[in-house]
C-alpha cells in the first residue's frame, strides 16, 4: 500500500474540514456531550473500522476523543485513512452535539 500523492490527499481533505494534516497522519479531536455519547460513537467507528481492517489511533478523556489515523504499512496518509476519517465524520454527525477543535 502506498501513501496517497501530494495532489491526491489535497482532494481529499478538501471533503474533510476538520482534520488537521501532519506529516504522516490527519487528527481531529471530537468532542461529545459525556462519556456514553463519546464512547457510544467509538464503538460504533470500531466495528466500521474492523470491516475495513484498518484502526485509528485513539484517546478518550470523559466526552473527547483525540483521532489520529495514518497507515502503518504505508509509513504515511494513504485512501484507507481518509475513508476512515469520512466515515468518523458521518457516524459523529449522528451523536449529538459533536464538535470539532
Ligand atoms: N491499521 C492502520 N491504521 N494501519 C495499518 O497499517 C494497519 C491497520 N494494518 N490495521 C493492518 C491492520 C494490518 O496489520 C493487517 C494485518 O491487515
Amino acid at each position: 500500500m502506498e501513501p496517497l500523492s501530494e495532489a491526491a490527499l489535497a482532494e481529499r481533505l478538501a471533503s474533510l474540514p476538520d482534520w488537521e494534516r501532519r506529516p504522516d497522519r490527519l487528527a481531529r479531536t471530537f468532542r461529545f456531550r459525556d462519556f456514553v455519547e463519546a464512547f457510544g460513537w467509538m464503538t460504533r467507528v470500531a466495528l466500521v473500522a474492523e470491516k475495513m481492517d484498518h484502526h485509528p489511533e485513539w484517546r478518550n478523556v470523559y466526552a473527547t476523543v483525540e483521532v489520529e489515523l495514518t497507515t502503518h504499512d504505508a509509513g504515511g496518509i494513504t485512501d484507507r485513512d481518509t475513508r476512515l476519517a469520512a466515515e468518523m465524520d458521518r457516524l459523529g454527525h449522528d451523536a449529538a452535539r459533536t464538535t470539532s477543535d
